[in-house]
């Protein structure tokens, strides 16, 4: 038997693909590959968000570990390689746990065990599980001791829409109670420098999305032309978004597991949305969310913002 992501991707591709307009959750990017591709994306000269990030945790980690206080439980919604956790982790008084939570579950593994290599003494409790949902977590710090702190950094929060975006904060908010949410967020800015970052010129990102279909056809056997489908990504400037789709290049079939699909010249399958926000805007989100906004560092341009929200 398959395992349980799997499943999900196989089940969700067929129901995206049965549906007139096309649309697929983009955490099925994050298998090996592409955890590595998104890996790479980061270290473009056009993809700012991740080295901006990097440079407010780099300035303000010490103020941020302040607010975390000591004896934390630190919680990181999907985390990928843990670069940036380490810079908080530099400067956070006696944390009384890490919890890393991502989808993709060998890559996750072998991030913790580098960072146990750096903090022997640090208790690392690694959840394979899709963030999204409520996953079940080890017990928050006894009352009077540490609080919990989530940490959810890189804008992640802006694959969701706003709608989703705000059941997730309230989600999180309950989570962490009594304690706060240290979140990136990515700015509105000016277009071009936003359709730069999603079209880089090496075509990272064009691999990145395209490997959501040689995924399908690596782990179900679909079938489709390589060269039927191109990356497509632009800013919807009314909406506020990114937008990355995989456009069909001409009239094709895509088979699935026997189930032909059948895709127009021009059709879409979207795979992506990337909002971006005002700091205002998103303050005011994540207090009807629940929470409440504390301070936010944002870097000398105004690319990328960090906020503390207090849960
Ligand atoms: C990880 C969701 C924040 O939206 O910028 C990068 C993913 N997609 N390039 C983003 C992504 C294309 C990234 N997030």
């Amino acid at each position: 038997m398959k395992p349980l992501t799997e499943q999900g991707f196989a089940a969700d591709l067929h129901r995206a693909l049965a549906q007139p307009t096309r649309s697929i959750s983009p955490k099925y990017f994050y298998d090996e590959l592409g955890s590595a591709l998104f890996e790479q994306i980061c270290e473009l000269p056009e993809y700012y968000p991740t080295r901006t990030e990097f440079a407010l945790l780099r300035q303000h980690g010490a103020e941020m570990a302040e607010l975390i206080g000591a004896d934390a439980q630190l919680i990181e919604y999907g985390a990928g390689a843990l670069g940036k956790v380490r810079l908080l982790l530099a400067h956070v008084e006696r944390p009384q746990s890490f919890v890393p939570i991502d989808i993709s579950g060998p890559h996750l593994l072998q991030a913790c065990a580098a960072l146990q290599a750096e903090h022997p003494a640090l208790k690392i409790l690694p959840v394979v599980g899709d963030f999204t949902h409520a996953v079940a977590l080890p017990a928050a710090p006894e009352p009077g001791a540490g609080q919990r702190v989530g940490f959810f950094p890189g804008s992640s929060v802006g694959n969701f829409t706003p709608p989703q975006a705000l059941k997730f904060l309230a989600m999180t908010a309950e989570q962490l109670r009594g304690g706060g949410l240290l979140i990136g967020v990515d700015l509105i800015k000016d277009p071009a420098l936003l359709h730069a970052a999603y079209n880089d010129s090496q075509g990272v990102t064009a691999r990145f999305n395209l490997n959501l279909l040689e995924r399908a056809r690596r782990e179900f056997g679909a079938q489709f032309a390589a060269d039927g489908f191109s990356h497509s990504a632009f800013y919807n400037a009314p909406l506020r978004r990114i937008e990355m789709h995989l456009l069909s290049m001409r009239r094709q079939i895509f088979s699935l597991q026997g189930i032909d699909y059948e895709f127009d010249a021009g059709e879409t399958l979207h795979t992506e949305n990337s909002y971006k926000y005002s700091v205002a805007g998103f303050q005011a989100l994540a207090e009807r969310a629940g929470y409440r906004p504390g301070p936010v560092w944002t870097d000398a341009q105004n690319w990328f913002s960090l906020h503390w929200l207090q849960a």
